[in-house]
């Protein structure tokens, strides 16, 4: 479909474009249309900005992963198709390989993703055609995991997600790094630093934090994760919201 340009809600429309296309071509999950309905709800309710809890975080997040031994970026369907370029940029300047690792588990999507990130140059896809293993304690798909990637991760970076898997990630000792737009989901909960913005809008900035970070010494990175407080960055978000809807309730026509 060819959005013009000029529709207020371009960007908008173009992710579900995104997301549907992705579904034809069996890369997303049907769910998958869903759980993005679900992220353009709380997207809309924060004003569709990176706000300044989610920077933290995404800063926050960018050293850890430079701290981490490692580090693997987890990626599902959704993610796949809405940031390729993204993820892919990312992983080549970091050398962190992303992981295929899947809900709704068949063969055929989790090739068709390995292909996808492929084709805009991954270098390093794991969960695919290397060694798996299971991860205990997770009764869905996410629990084959690949034994160089998340089975042996320090630090797993998981944008949109789940709960369950986040929640077992923790019990195997690992730190978790959530991009959820839902800061009430158990993953939001359970992660160690938990991004609440688009993921559209926190993997640039993720990037660029990552660019200006790996210039900086060891100890600035460690000061940056020590300072952080997920409990505190959550509460932030959700009295966000509150403010937000308050201030439009008194005054909605000034809705922007
Ligand atoms: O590709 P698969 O098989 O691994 O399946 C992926 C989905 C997303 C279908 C599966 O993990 C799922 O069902 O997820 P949930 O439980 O619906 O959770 C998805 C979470 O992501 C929700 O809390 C949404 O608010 C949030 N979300 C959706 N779109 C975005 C988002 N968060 C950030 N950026 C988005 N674009």
């Amino acid at each position: 479909m060819d959005i013009p340009k000029s529709h207020p809600r371009y960007e908008s429309l173009v992710m579900r474009e995104r997301i549907i296309e992705g579904y034809k071509k069996g890369i997303v999950a049907l769910a998958g249309l869903i759980a993005h309905g679900r992220g353009e709800a709380f997207d809309y309710i924060i004003g569709e900005e990176t706000r300044g809890f989610a920077r933290k975080a995404i800063r926050a997040a960018a050293a850890l992963m430079l701290l981490s031994k490692r580090p693997v970026v987890s990626v599902n369907g959704n993610t796949a198709v809405l940031i390729p370029e993204y993820l892919v940029e990312y992983s080549n300047l970091t050398n962190i390989p992303l992981e295929v690792n899947l809900f709704y588990r068949t063969r055929e999507r989790e090739e068709a993703i390995y292909r996808f990130l492929k084709s805009y140059g991954a270098k390093e896809v794991l969960g695919v055609y290397d060694e798996t293993t299971v991860l205990e304690g997770l009764e869905s798909w996410r629990r084959v995991v690949s034994v160089k990637g998340i089975y042996s991760a320090d630090t797993v970076l998981v944008p949109l997600e789940d709960g369950d898997r986040t929640e077992a990630l923790k019990r195997a000792g690992k730190r978790v790094i959530a991009i959820d737009l839902n800061p009430f989901s158990r993953t939001s909960i359970a992660a160690d630093i938990t991004i609440v913005d688009n993921i559209t809008r926190a993997f640039p900035l993720l990037i660029k934090y990552t660019r200006e970070l790996r210039e900086e010494p060891v100890d600035y990175l460690r000061d940056i994760v020590d300072s952080y407080n997920n409990k505190e960055t959550l509460s932030e978000s959700i009295a966000f919201i509150r403010d937000r809807l308050t201030a439009l309730a008194n005054a909605p026509l000034d809705f922007k």
